[in-house]
């Protein structure tokens, strides 16, 4: 096992794999900007290094620096966390490269799953259902008119260097596909520098559900179940739970066993998510990701395995073990993600937190990086909490949940504590009939 590993994050997701490294005995190198000397995550390592400005470009973007950090300190192991460099293919080769060992897959699976055209040959293949479609680049306005004539109206352009909702246009005519292509195209080339373009019939009311995978190096696969995403805000993921409540247990033993069928068959190494819609019986890939994801928590709570211990022991060549391959799931989670912005308009926060009170007791788990006196920076990404329950019935974790962000206390700046009070108390939520629509629609109503 290492004796030492670079975190090379910030926030809670920092916090978080400090943890995990801790309690295996791992010590702890934290990186870390100018603008979060006095962060949590570099108060809790063993040892830090300033590796640049508060500009995430400057520093926890800077792939230089923190090579440099991680030869300073003398650190085995690099774990991205989620966001910044952790789905940079070319940071994993570089990792690898100079002698560490990347926690996370391997650089040629970060790169497949980073072209969406790409990531939906490779997976169908592996026999997982993707969307009906153009099966690859659509080269011009009247390929991309056929296509819809072939599976009909609407359909969806997407960029292929997109992903998470950037670059999609709708279309639901001829003539709006013909201006779609030409436009997701253009704007694909501006914003990635790569205009490639596919079309997939457009799923008009879906749910998001995913599938958390752990491979090891041995070949042994372990699905984590499902989470269920759908309650978003422009792509932003707001509100998560597991088992999601529109599945059956068939439904997902047989999405696992597709899942799991086809790492094996990638040799696919650490944790890692497939993104499906559900609509009408069928799930439809969409997207994987190839890193630990915000919403872990919710798996790790219904399943009882530690995600983070998981991916640092399988990148040190450890087999996970095998009573944890299809862990029966226990009880229900859910997550609320909490950020520095006003709860009805949305606008950034930043600032001076005057006092912190986290919610506790039975059933209730906070990833943090905040403290009382904290100052939320307006260079990072808002999420400062997530709060997370866990019942034996999904009643159980709502009524917790409830309970838990009724305790939560957050001064000095606005947070969207608020609105997870309000969503979590709608009939929507409580009888579990929402879609990926549901919360925009609610907020474009003004029922929140
Ligand atoms: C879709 C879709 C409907 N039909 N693809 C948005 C994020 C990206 N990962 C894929 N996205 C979508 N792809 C087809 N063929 C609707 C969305 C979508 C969405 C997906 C998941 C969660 C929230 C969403 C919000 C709007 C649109």
């Amino acid at each position: 096992m290492f004796k030492k590993v670079l975190i090379a994050n910030r926030g809670e997701i920092a916090i978080r794999i400090h943890r995990a490294c801790r309690e295996m005995g791992i010590q702890t190198v934290a990186i870390h900007s100018e603008a979060d000397e006095n962060a949590l995550h570099v108060k809790m390592a063993n040892e830090s290094v300033c590796i640049g400005p508060a500009q995430a470009d400057k520093s926890y973007l800077n792939i230089p620096r923190i090579m440099a950090a991680a030869e300073l300190t003398d650190a085995e192991a690099i774990h991205p966390g989620y966001g910044f460099l952790s789905e940079n293919a070319k940071f994993a080769s570089i990792v690898e490269e100079l002698g560490f060992t990347f926690i996370g897959p391997e650089a040629r699976h970060i790169e497949i799953m980073g072209d969406k055209v790409q990531a939906l040959d490779y997976v169908r293949e592996l026999g997982i259902p993707t969307i009906p479609g153009s099966d690859g680049e659509v080269k011009n306005p009247e390929h991309a008119v056929e296509i819809g004539k072939k599976i009909g109206f609407p359909v969806i352009v997407k960029a292929a260097a997109g992903g998470g909702g950037r670059g999609m246009k709708v279309a639901h005519s001829e003539s709006a596909l013909r201006t779609a292509f030409t436009v997701a195209s253009t704007e694909a080339k501006a914003a990635f520098g790569d205009g490639r373009v596919f079309i997939e019939k457009f799923l008009q009311n879906p749910r998001h559900i995913e599938i958390q995978v752990l491979c090891d190096k041995h070949g042994n696969v372990a699905t984590l179940g499902e989470r269920d995403c759908s309650l978003q805000r422009r792509h932003q993921k707001v509100i998560e739970e597991s088992p999601s409540p529109a599945i059956t247990q068939k439904q997902r033993d047989e999405l696992c066993e597709v899942v799991r069928n086809a790492c094996a068959k990638m040799n696919y190494l650490g944790a890692g998510t497939f993104e499906f819609l559900y609509e009408d019986g069928h799930f439809y890939f969409i997207e994987m990701n190839t890193r630990v994801q915000v919403e872990h928590p919710i798996t790790e709570m219904v399943t009882g395995v530690d995600i983070v211990r998981e991916q640092i022991r399988v990148a040190a060549g450890e087999k996970l073990n095998i009573s944890k391959m299809a862990p029966k799931l226990r009880g229900h989670s859910i997550e609320c993600r909490i950020t520095a912005e006003n709860s009805e308009t949305f606008l950034p926060s930043p600032g001076h937190v005057t006092d912190y009170h986290p919610p506790s007791g039975p059933g209730v788990r906070v990833d943090s990086c905040l403290y009382t006196d904290y100052h939320v920076s307006p260079y990072y990404d808002p999420m400062i909490a997530k709060v997370i329950t866990h019942g034996a019935t999904r009643d159980e974790a709502i009524a917790k949940m409830q309970r838990a962000l009724e305790e939560t206390v957050i001064e000095g700046i606005d947070t969207t504590v608020p609105l997870h009070r309000k969503l979590i108390a709608t009939n929507a939520f409580k009888t579990g009939e929402y879609t990926i629509h549901t919360l925009e629609k609610f907020l474009e109503e003004g029922r929140l």
